[in-house]
């Protein structure tokens, strides 16, 4: 969503992380995915990778410039790689990933223990955090939204959607930010084709 928002042409390797190969575990010493390789820099970890993105190609900025408010932007980036992933990604990981790769059946008691109680808890934060903005900070698109957002769509390849009357506001960001120019073609490209 970066590169796309900043418009910087990339060539992408596909890497199943689970269980990678020791040339890329040399690179990414977590065997975690993505991996940033430019030249003789490797950058493991999608927050490194923005950080040096938005010195290297600082416009359109995708943090804001005053100090408060791009600290915001960072907490949210820290939130989404934690409590979002292990909510969202975890539901996305037991239905389509243990399935697919791991050849393993989804822990169903464990999705539904993350569907009522930690859900909830990511959804009323940020319903209290949002409020009526249109974007989570700074009143402009920034690397909150995308990091916030993103896991939506693993959510939604899961199978899962925000229940809109209960986070109206949040359901309403959610189709806002993926519905963005920048955005759109790539939560499209990202849906199983059925
Ligand atoms: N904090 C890391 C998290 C990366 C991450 O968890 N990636 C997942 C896939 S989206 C992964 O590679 N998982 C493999 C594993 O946990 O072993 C980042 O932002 O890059």
């Amino acid at each position: 969503m970066a590169l796309a928002y900043k418009g910087i042409e990339v060539e992408r390797t596909q890497q199943i992380p689970f269980g990678a190969p020791p040339e890329y575990v040399a690179k990414s010493p977590l065997s975690k995915i993505p991996c940033w390789e430019e030249g003789d820099l490797v950058l493991p970890d999608s927050s490194v990778i923005l950080s040096y993105l938005e010195h290297r190609h600082p416009d359109p900025p995708l943090l804001p410039a005053e100090p408060g408010p791009r600290a915001r932007a960072l907490w949210f980036e820290e939130y989404a790689d934690t409590k979002v992933a292990e909510t969202l990604a975890f539901v996305f990981f037991q239905r389509v990933v243990r399935p697919s790769v791991f050849k393993q059946e989804p822990d169903v008691e464990a999705i539904e223990r993350v569907l009522q109680k930690s859900l909830p808890e990511v959804l009323d934060y940020l319903t209290g955090r949002l409020g009526n903005d249109e974007y989570m900070v700074g009143g402009r698109f920034s690397l909150a939204d995308i990091a916030l957002t993103s896991p939506f769509v693993n959510f939604a390849i899961a199978g899962e959607k925000v229940d809109a009357g209960r986070w109206p506001e949040i359901a309403a960001y959610v189709e806002r930010i993926h519905g963005l120019p920048c955005y759109a073609p790539i939560v499209a490209g990202d849906m199983p084709q059925r």
